[in-house]
């Protein structure tokens, strides 16, 4: 005798036959009962049963070539552990994506969020065997924090015992400090920005993979990048053929994932993007439209390689060779989805860096430990950072970030689950 639990999907009575669907975390499997196969009482607990309520059947497997799985369950004891209110407020197929946010806390029980947050969670563990295999140490930043990282338009400000202070924007200054320990480290936090758009890709509050080493250079960073994009796409395909074949993702695409990356410079891409019909020039910003044209006939990655600096953050390196230039590198998802990472070689010289810090209308006492990196030891460095949001989006195929995210902080989100 066999026992399995979980909660009632579905459940179809024929005549002397009810099918019950029963969810639980391997999925969905069917399980059949027969009056005659169980006791009068048992055959009552099964017509009574609703939708969610959470039992615990016995009795044996056996193969079925009609089940979903090859094989259903076929009962002979019936245990309801709680019968399940109705009706249940997600009973119906189709539901509104606000109906979707506002029951968030039920509606993550669904097959397709039952899929991308297993995908997710794989996509955690593979960066995560990524960083340990190839000898990053883990650090642990903070998240409150006292300076900006990507300019003071998205700083969400916070009352720290009667100080100000931010959520963090990024952890890269952080791991800037940690090279000077380890040369090569990695973390995973949440970042927050307090973005006023409603876009398909800006979350409020997402989780950030950020990565930073000593004596890096750009082509060294777009090398650590592609290998770790391809190790996590083949990690997913392995591992969650099932879940990404629910979301129309086919593995094989994923494990088509493999470096080298096309590169692009920043003068290509206008190029290529004038060439579309877009009416832009050398010098202006490229985004979210723009990335869709130059990703969209792709099925792999791209980077683009350099950015006009006037657009980019203090901590960004002019380029040697192209004055107003930064030594910057942005991952492009293909298939349309855009920017998934940035990072770039960062600045080292201290007076630069004072003058963009004042240029982004900052004080520069307030970096002053910043500033310490490059009096002390200096070294040449670069780092990264990706959005883990942005990844499963791309790697799910979905239409929206909030659903990469099983509980999303967006601008005006409604009721907060
Ligand atoms: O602002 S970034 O482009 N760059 C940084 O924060 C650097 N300090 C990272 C570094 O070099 N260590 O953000 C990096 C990535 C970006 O490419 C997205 O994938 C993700 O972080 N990101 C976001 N995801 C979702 N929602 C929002 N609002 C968002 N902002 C950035």
């Amino acid at each position: 005798m066999e026992t399995i639990r979980g909660w009632v999907l579905k459940k179809r009575e024929h005549g002397n036959i009810i099918f019950i669907d029963l969810r639980n975390r391997d999925g969905i499997t069917q399980c059949v009962v027969r009056r005659g196969n169980v006791s009068n009482e048992d055959w009552n607990k099964a017509e009574e049963l609703t939708q969610e309520s959470s039992i615990i059947l016995k009795g044996e497997w056996r193969l079925e070539d009609r089940a979903p799985k090859g094989r259903e369950f076929v009962v002979n004891g019936i245990e309801i552990v709680h019968l399940a209110e109705t009706p249940y407020p997600l009973g119906k197929k189709e539901h509104s994506p606000e109906t979707l946010m506002e029951k968030r806390h039920l509606a993550v029980r669904g097959q397709r969020y039952q899929a991308i947050f297993r995908v997710r969670s794989e996509i955690l563990r593979a960066s995560r065997e990524y960083f340990m295999n190839n000898g990053y140490i883990e650090v642990s930043p903070p998240i409150i924090v006292t300076t900006a990282c990507e300019g003071g338009a998205t700083l969400f400000k916070i009352d720290y015992f009667d100080t100000p202070a931010y959520l963090t924007q990024s952890s890269q200054l952080y791991l800037e400090i940690m090279i000077f320990t380890y040369e090569k480290v990695w973390c995973l936090a949440p970042s927050f920005r307090a973005e006023k758009s409603r876009t398909r890709r800006h979350l409020a509050e997402f989780w950030h993979l950020e990565a930073e080493a000593a004596w890096m250079n750009l082509d060294e960073l777009m090398k650590l990048e592609e290998e770790l994009v391809s190790y996590i796409c083949h990690s997913v395909a392995e591992r969650c053929p099932y879940e990404l074949k629910l979301l129309n993702r086919n593995p094989e695409e994923l494990l088509g994932i493999e470096p080298p990356f096309k590169r692009i410079s920043y003068e290509e891409a206008i190029e290529e993007l004038r060439k579309e019909g877009v009416n832009i020039n050398v010098g202006d910003e490229i985004g979210g439209d723009e990335e869709y044209i130059l990703t969209k006939k792709h099925n792999k990655p791209i980077f683009l390689v350099g950015y006009p600096l006037k657009y980019k953050p203090f901590y960004v390196k002019e380029l040697k060779d192209k004055s107003g230039m930064g030594a910057t590198v942005d991952l492009l998802a293909p298939e349309g989805y855009g920017e998934m990472a940035t990072g770039g070689e960062r600045e080292d010289n201290i007076e630069k860096l004072i003058e963009r810090i004042k240029g982004e209308g900052f004080n520069p006492e307030n970096y002053d430990w910043y500033l310490d990196l490059r009096r002390y030891g200096s070294v040449p460095h670069a780092g990264f950072g990706m959005g883990i949001d942005r990844l499963t989006w791309w790697i799910c195929k979905l239409d929206h970030i909030r659903d990469a995210v099983p509980f999303p902080r967006l601008f005006r989100t409604g009721k907060m689950i």
